[in-house]
């Protein structure tokens, strides 16, 4: 078998990469050409003779139907490239357009007009939910009390708050026309917040498990016990001029909710979708919803740090002109139908970051 990924040098693609190579498939993967090297998550593949790189870049049409014009014989495209930063897409509308709309479309028409028939997949993502939820009344106790459970799932109307979840829409859209219209085995995976150790340093959780990270060598460093010291002159370790500061973790919005799943389980379900007889589009989540402060409270709590507000600086700097308050999805579909089923907890996947971080930092001394 034969695939190739667009975007396999971020997150997503590097841990779809691994888990094709391990099913014995023969990978390309394209990288846009930049003047430094991206191909951090990805240089374990260096010498891996089912792995190649080649160079391109979906927002140009021409380079991408010379691609898929070379490798013809493909068996399935994965378009995981994009502009994925949600802040950004509100400072830079025009590229997040060009890159995670029309992108898409650029691999669609090409596929068409060559006549593969490949199968194809769009990673959707919740940020299309926006705004909107569904809510179902449930009564769990004797008294019949009821209780309002929100969620999204495949049939949850798309409310989008940024250009970056607009393009999403127009893409996810575009995959379901080319479906039903010129009938590609295209499918769109909606998946939640999914991170882990490979997840970009901008986005928040791994933003701070990043800084926990250089916090903890620092207080290794300067051999500061946190319970002693921290604790009782806070502030005084922190400001500028002191013997002793480090700069505190700024960060914005802490109250918004994310069901966040582990990357490693969720391009299992992506791999699936295109292993099915008929194209169609699933949610992929965990079911679990967590506030930024609950994972600040489990990221600081696994250092020993139970008082984090004391580290931590609220700036309006990175709060978003636009909100997606609350995101907790439902999988039913992706059980019944792929079987599938997140494997790792909310404080695993914590974990997981935090010890990774904490010995990136040790190799970087
Ligand atoms: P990343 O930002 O880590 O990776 C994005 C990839 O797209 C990078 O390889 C990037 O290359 C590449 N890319 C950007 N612009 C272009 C371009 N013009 N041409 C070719 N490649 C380009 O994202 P993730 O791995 O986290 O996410 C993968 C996909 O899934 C994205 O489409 C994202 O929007 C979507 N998604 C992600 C979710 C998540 O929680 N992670 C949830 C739902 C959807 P470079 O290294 O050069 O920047
Ligand atoms: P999101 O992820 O926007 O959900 O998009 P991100 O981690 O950027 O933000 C999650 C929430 O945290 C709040 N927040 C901050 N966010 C960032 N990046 N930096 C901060 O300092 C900060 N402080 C608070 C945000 O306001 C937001 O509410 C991710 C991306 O991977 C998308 O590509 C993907 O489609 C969606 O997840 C599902």
């Amino acid at each position: 078998m034969k695939a190739i990924i667009f975007g396999v040098t971020g997150q997503d693609g590097s841990h779809l990469a691994d888990l094709l190579l391990d099913k014995g498939y023969s990978v390309i993967g394209v990288a846009r050409r930049c003047s430094v090297n991206t191909t951090e998550r990805i240089r374990h593949l260096e010498k891996n003779t089912n792995f190649q790189l080649i160079e391109g870049d979906i927002t140009d049409a021409h380079n991408v139907m010379g691609i898929l014009k070379q490798n013809n014989d493909v068996d399935e495209i994965y378009n995981l490239a994009a502009q994925s930063h949600v802040a950004t897409s509100f400072k830079q509308p025009g590229l997040t357009w060009d890159i995670t709309g029309k992108g898409c479309l650029n691999i669609l028409q090409s596929m068409v007009d060559l006549g593969l028939s490949a199968k194809f997949y769009q990673a959707s993502s919740s940020e299309m939910f926006g705004k909107n939820y569904d809510v179902v009344e449930e009564n769990f106790d004797a008294d019949l009390e009821y209780h309002r459970h929100k969620y999204q799932n495949e049939d949850t109307k798309f409310l989008p708050q940024s250009p970056y979840a607009i393009a999403k829409c127009a893409a996810h859209y575009m995959t379901r026309l080319f479906r039903e219209a010129y009938g590609v085995h295209a499918s769109s995976g909606i998946l939640f917040n999914h991170e882990g150790p490979r997840r970009g340093e901008h986005f928040v959780t791994r933003k701070i498990t990043k800084w926990i990270g250089a916090f903890q060598q620092w207080l290794d460093k300067m051999q500061i016990d946190q319970e002693n010291v921290l604790t009782k002159d806070c502030d005084r370790l922190f400001a500028s001029g002191e013997q002793y500061s480090f700069p505190k973790l700024r960060l914005g919005n802490l109250d918004a909710s994310r069901d966040w799943g582990y990357a490693g389980d969720y391009v299992q379900a992506m791999w699936l979708m295109l292993q099915q007889d008929n194209a169609d589009d699933y949610v992929i989540c965990t079911g679990e919803t967590h506030t930024i402060r609950e994972f600040l409270d489990a990221a600081f709590n696994y250092i020993g740090i139970s008082n984090w507000d004391n580290y931590v600086v609220v700036d309006p700097e990175f709060y978003r002109p636009a909100e997606v308050d609350f995101l907790k999805g439902d999988a039913t579909k992706a059980n019944t139908v792929l079987n599938w089923r997140p494997q790792t907890s909310f404080s695993e996947l914590v974990k997981l970051m935090v010890d990774s971080d904490i010995e990136n930092e040790k190799r970087l001394q």
